[in-house]
């Protein structure tokens, strides 16, 4: 990765510091570690491998070099405007960022699983990880992480995921740039965050659900918490699912994984 060439590909967006790297454990830590040193909002933390890649629940996100995009975007929210319920949204806005550039730059057609996946055909392109930092009662800092695999070797040839993945590359049948999908992608970001409290969020977020209407089981580490049929997100984030007697339930995000009901 030609950091300088990276840089200057970034230099015509609204950002804060841009902090590139060829190889760290993970760009969500090196931003914890960013603005200890005093970020400024909207910094990037960009690295072209990632040795330590973390998902949600402990679980890792793996990111080879030279084929993926792994970025962590530094957010200081302005004290009152993200409250609670909207930060049960964040996930939603990195998703919703990502799944717009699919559709509209690459006409893919793409869906968002919640709380935090961004699929195509069905199969895993990209992840997000929002981690929030509190002062006791005060918001101090978002990080927003997101991995996302670009080209064919993003993906170990033996990987076992938990859920099938797949490649920007293996969507479209040809290779795009990585610095230019990035850019694509903190485009949608920097305007998506513009609407973070709008209902179009929540709307957008609502139209490019998967699994809409469909059956699913919901799960943390601890086993199955819930089953039923999807109804949509919530104004919070939350999920809205109505089970077999016709209760309607909403469910917060952290540790939950959604299934499609087996029906084999
Ligand atoms: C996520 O977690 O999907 C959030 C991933 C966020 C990664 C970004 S990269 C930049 C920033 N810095 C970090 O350290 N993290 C963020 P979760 O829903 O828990 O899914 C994790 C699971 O996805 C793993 O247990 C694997 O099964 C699978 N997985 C790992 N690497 C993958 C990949 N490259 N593509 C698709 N699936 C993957």
């Amino acid at each position: 990765m030609d950091i300088d060439h990276w840089k200057q590909g970034l230099n015509d967006l609204p950002l804060g510091d841009v902090y590139i790297y060829q190889e760290v454990e993970s760009t969500n830590s090196e931003a914890e570690k960013r603005i200890q040193e005093g970020a400024p909002p909207f910094s990037l933390v960009l690295a072209d491998a990632q040795t330590a890649g973390r998902g949600r629940q402990g679980r890792s996100w793996i990111t080879r070099p030279g084929t993926a995009l792994a970025l962590s975007w530094i957010l200081y929210p302005e004290p009152g405007r993200i409250q609670q319920e909207l930060l049960g949204r964040l996930a939603g806005l990195g998703a919703v960022a990502v799944w717009e550039v699919l559709q509209e730059e690459y006409q893919l057609s793409a869906s968002v699983k919640w709380p935090n996946d961004v699929l195509v055909e069905g199969k895993k392109i990209a992840g997000i990880l929002p981690e929030v930092h509190w002062d006791g009662c005060q918001l101090t800092d978002v990080i927003l992480g997101i991995g996302l695999n670009v080209h064919r070797e993003a993906l170990p040839q033996d990987a076992e995921f938990i859920f099938p993945a797949t490649t920007l590359e293996d969507c479209l049948g040809e290779r795009v740039s990585r610095l230019e999908f990035l850019q694509q992608i903190m485009t949608s970001l920097l305007k998506w965050y513009g609407r973070l409290a709008e209902p179009t969020l929540i709307n957008t977020w609502n139209s490019a659900l998967a699994h809409r209407e469909e059956s699913v089981v919901l799960s943390t580490s601890q086993g199955e918490i819930a089953r039923g049929v999807v109804l949509g997100v919530k104004d919070d984030g939350s999920l809205s699912l109505r089970d077999a007697t016709g209760v309607v339930q909403d469910f917060h995000s952290g540790e939950i994984q959604v299934r499609l009901v087996d029906r084999s």
